[in-house]
């Protein structure tokens, strides 16, 4: 099947060919589980008084095929190009755990977009891509026709406590697949086209929240945020906001550790790494931030990449959003393990515009009436 996701209005159509179901490259994780996902949950929660390490896949797959040691020799993913022609790979990476170094053989790659932001084209050979993040690279189909491996090995914690743990690269080259070389992306270097610059460029910010995070093992393996696990309510957020008029920090539960944030503010999160190992990929809901702080190079309200999965590891991360977007959005820690273990936290935008106004969360009569127009279709078309 042919699908065509051209953007006739993307920035970058110039710059490439190709962009089509074939482009599309997944890489995730995967547990040969004996036991069940949430059997393994529990073990890493409450296993050994909460001092054991988190559960590592078995291998890595792209786009939904990989190997590991000892495994059946499946045929890897394959991703044809044709000589001379410019593809638009999107890059998605949908791990429980992994993180992973992506390049092409003999191809560098020109990065175009980040999380659904186009950014203005930056050339690298490799890339770490964490959990949640996207990317769009150029790749110019330009070398001798034949077999190039695409790399990708996962970067885990812990990873040697599995046996079958093995990269996936997908081809048969006749190269040994290794790993890549040249210029890893740095990730401050991205700039993002449309509308540059952190909200309120280089003011302080309106609202400042500090948020330390802690991995505690005292009888169950918990990750805190400010000293808080965070556990689901019972009554989702958006409900009480909107059912209950909740419009105060102090009506939430402190488990459900939910900050007020008022609207049209400036707001900076100071995201304070911690030196465990990890790269934290925290993702915001409700936005794409600003990195004005990265976990490498200057400060930047000029032109600070734009995305909304930003990986945190031993530096202080700041990033920086405008509460322009009235909702209850989850920042949490997109490695699965950490956040079902409480690395999380709520934001509550504007509770006051999520109840009314033209921003609120009321179902509208426009869309309500979408309902009948649908149940008017043939069936075929339901
Ligand atoms: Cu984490």
């Amino acid at each position: 099947m042919q699908m065509d996701f051209a953007d006739p209005k993307d920035p970058h159509a110039a710059l490439y060919d190709v962009d089509d179901a074939n482009t599309v490259i997944t890489l995730s994780d995967w547990y040969h589980l004996v036991k069940r996902a949430l059997y393994v949950e529990e073990v890493y929660l409450h296993g050994n008084g909460g001092g054991n390490h988190e559960p590592i896949p078995d291998s890595g797959l792209i786009n939904g095929i990989g190997r590991y040691k000892g495994g059946p020799a499946v045929t890897r993913a394959r991703v044809n190009v044709v000589a001379g022609k410019r593809y638009r790979f999107r890059v998605i990476n949908t791990s429980a755990y992994a993180g992973y170094e992506f390049s092409i053989e003999g191809h560098r790659l020109t990065i175009i977009e980040v999380d659904g932001v186009s950014h203005a084209p930056l050339t690298v050979d490799r890339f770490m891509i964490y959990i949640g993040q996207r990317y769009s690279v150029v790749l110019n189909a330009n070398q001798p026709v034949k077999n190039y491996w695409i790399r990708a090995p996962m970067e885990l914690q812990h990873s040697s406590d599995n046996k079958n743990c093995d990269g996936a690269p997908a081809a048969e080259p006749t190269t040994t697949p290794g790993t890549g070389t040249g210029t890893l992306l740095q990730e401050h270097l991205l700039a993002p086209i449309v509308d540059p610059g952190a909200p309120g460029g280089n003011v302080p910010a309106d609202r400042t929240i500090d948020l330390r995070f802690t991995r505690n093992t005292n009888g169950q393996t918990e990750w805190t945020i400010n000293d808080i696990r965070y556990e689901s309510p019972d009554l989702p957020t958006l409900l009480n906001i909107v059912a209950n008029g909740f419009s105060a920090e102090s009506q939430f539960t402190t488990h459900e550790h939910t900050f007020v944030l008022e609207k049209d503010k400036i707001i900076d999160l100071v995201i304070h790494g911690s030196a465990n190992g990890h790269t934290h990929p925290f993702h915001l809901h409700g936005h794409a931030f600003d990195i004005i702080q990265g976990e490498s190079g200057p400060v930047n309200y000029v032109n600070p990449p734009r995305r909304d999965v930003v990986g945190v590891k031993g530096s202080t991360v700041i990033i920086r959003f405008k509460t322009d977007n009235p909702g209850p959005w989850f920042l949490h820690c997109h490695i699965d393990w950490h956040l079902e273990a409480g690395l999380a936290v709520v934001f509550a935008e504007a509770p006051g515009a999520q109840r009314t106004g033209p921003q609120s969360q009321i179902i509208k009569q426009s869309w309500l009436d979408l309902c009948p127009i649908y149940q008017a279709l043939p069936p075929a078309f339901q």
